[in-house]
């Protein structure tokens, strides 16, 4: 007799149920506003052709026979006959297009009229404005991307350096979702296993599916692979966001004038007066392949007024949150300059400050203490500072990640987290607590529930909205 319980768990889970129709047709402008040559008006939906037909006539969309993939040049009108641009009608038809359904773009003259209007006589056609990031969400339900592709696609739109914009090219061609199905195979035929061995339990209870060495070495392969995808989280936040450097010292140390020379640009304020930096100023270098985000703070001293102090809790913020802090200290200083104290955790680069005012002995003499030695006034150590930072946070293992298509996200991490520390216990209850296949199967189902929600093999509408919340409309 099989069981209520297990049957449930067997159920797939991309059942799909109580989510948004995709029977209506939706429109949008898929390009940026502004000035620009071209503008792209997108459909998707079960009446994208006959919307699109009654701007662009039958001429250009045909209403039997219309070859997918080739655009036509066509005069738009409106329903009065009004025309509204001249453009080019591109079809796209269901299953071979973004959406999975059938679209149409126009392409039609940039700046915002012509779009504006192309789209406007789309809704009186009986289109309805598409709501963010639902062309994708449409794809994602579809079954034409999975989940993390389409935060791939945002990830690709919002990339700021070549880094991140293959990590997410290569995540958006499956990269993490392979890796992650990989994961997910052998524990989906375990599972299956345990609960085909659990119909039998009412009649022969000794009939166990799966000898309990097997399973062990099926949970291990999986905590094992699950550990080697989370070794790749922090490299993989360091590709999506830049790395972190934070300028912590004394006031006058000389950090505004650093970041300054690092980034070859005036963006901080410059002052002989102690504590002219207050708020904490970020600014983006681009060295070695790699992003860095450089963050210039309020000095840091005891004495210092209430604005100031306020800098200052922001500049530890920033530190405690920072992959490399850079401390600075006038390389003429007498000791004891080194007010700031980084936190743990996080790689700490001594710098040596205004080399040109000291003496060559000094010089040298920090040079053997392991400090950095620059000056922001001629640029002495600079390039030394710069391959540090590139040593430091091994820009070779963030190109690997990036090839790989391992920039996830916090949300992809805590479920693996989550997945590999629920599957921890499974197997301490299996090698332990010799649990049975019924308990087994019940929290490796709960582990499954974990990595799907990373593929979106499972999911929630409200996982769809926390996702597609980052998207904008048109995408
Ligand atoms: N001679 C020399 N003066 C510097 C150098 N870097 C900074 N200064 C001066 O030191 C003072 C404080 O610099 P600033 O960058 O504002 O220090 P911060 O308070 O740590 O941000 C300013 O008068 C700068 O011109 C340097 O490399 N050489
Ligand atoms: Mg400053």
């Amino acid at each position: 007799m099989r069981k209520q319980g297990a049957a449930r768990r067997a159920a797939p889970f991309h059942d799909g149920l109580g989510m948004s129709t995709t029977n209506d047709t939706i429109v949008a402008i898929a390009t940026a506003t502004g000035e620009a040559g071209l503008a792209i008006v997108r459909l998707s939906g079960p009446g994208a052709l006959d919307v699109a037909r009654r701007l662009a006539g039958a001429r250009a969309l045909p209403r039997e026979g219309v070859r997918s993939h080739l655009a036509r040049a066509a005069t738009l009108r409106d329903a009065t006959g009004e025309v509204l641009d001249h453009g080019l009608v591109l079809p796209m038809l269901a299953p071979r297009s973004y959406t999975g359904e059938d679209v149409v773009e126009f392409h039609c003259h940039g700046g915002a009229l012509c779009a504006r209007r192309v789209t406007g006589a789309c809704r009186d056609a009986g289109a309805r404005p598409a709501g963010p990031g639902e062309f994708t969400r449409r794809a994602f339900l579809n079954g034409r991307l999975s989940l993390d592709q389409a935060e791939a696609v945002a990830d690709l739109i919002h990339a700021e350096d070549e880094l991140a914009a293959r990590a997410a090219l290569r995540q958006l061609r499956g990269g993490l979702r392979r890796d992650v199905e990989a994961i997910e195979r052998p524990l989906l035929d375990l599972l299956a296993r345990l609960e085909g061995g659990l119909e039998f339990e009412g009649d022969d209870a000794a009939a166990v599916a799966v000898p309990r060495a097997g399973l062990l070495a099926v949970l291990d392969a999986a905590l094992a692979a699950l550990a080697l995808l989370l070794a790749d989280a922090d490299a993989a936040r360091r590709v999506r966001e830049g790395v972190h450097v934070v300028l912590l010292g004394a006031p006058n140390a000389g950090k505004s004038s650093l970041f300054n020379a690092l980034l070859s640009q005036e963006r901080a304020l410059v002052d002989a007066e102690p504590g002219t930096t207050r708020d904490v100023v970020a600014a983006r270098l681009h060295h070695g392949g790699v992003s860095f985000v450089l963050h210039d703070t309020a000095g840091l001293r005891s004495d210092g007024g209430r604005v100031e102090a306020l800098g200052m809790a922001r500049a530890r913020e920033a530190a405690a949150s920072a992959d490399v802090v850079l401390l600075l200290s006038e390389l003429s200083a007498t000791s004891g300059s080194d007010v700031a104290d980084a936190p743990a955790g996080v790689v700490v680069l001594k710098v040596a400050t205004k080399a040109d005012l000291a003496d060559p002995s000094r010089r040298e003499a920090a040079r053997r203490e392991g400090r950095l030695v620059t000056s922001a006034h001629g640029g002495t150590g600079l390039d030394e500072l710069r391959a540090a930072l590139l040593a430091a946070v091994d820009g070779e293992r963030l190109r690997e990640v990036a090839d790989l298509g391992h920039a996830f996200h916090e949300r992809h991490r805590h479920r693996l987290a989550a997945a590999r520390e629920e599957l921890a216990a499974l197997r301490d209850e299996v090698a332990l607590r010799a649990a049975p296949a019924e308990v087994a199967a019940g929290l490796l189902a709960g582990i499954l529930a974990e990595l799907g929600e990373v593929t979106g093999r499972v999911f929630s509408e409200n996982l769809l909205g926390e996702v597609f919340a980052r998207f904008c409309v048109g995408k």
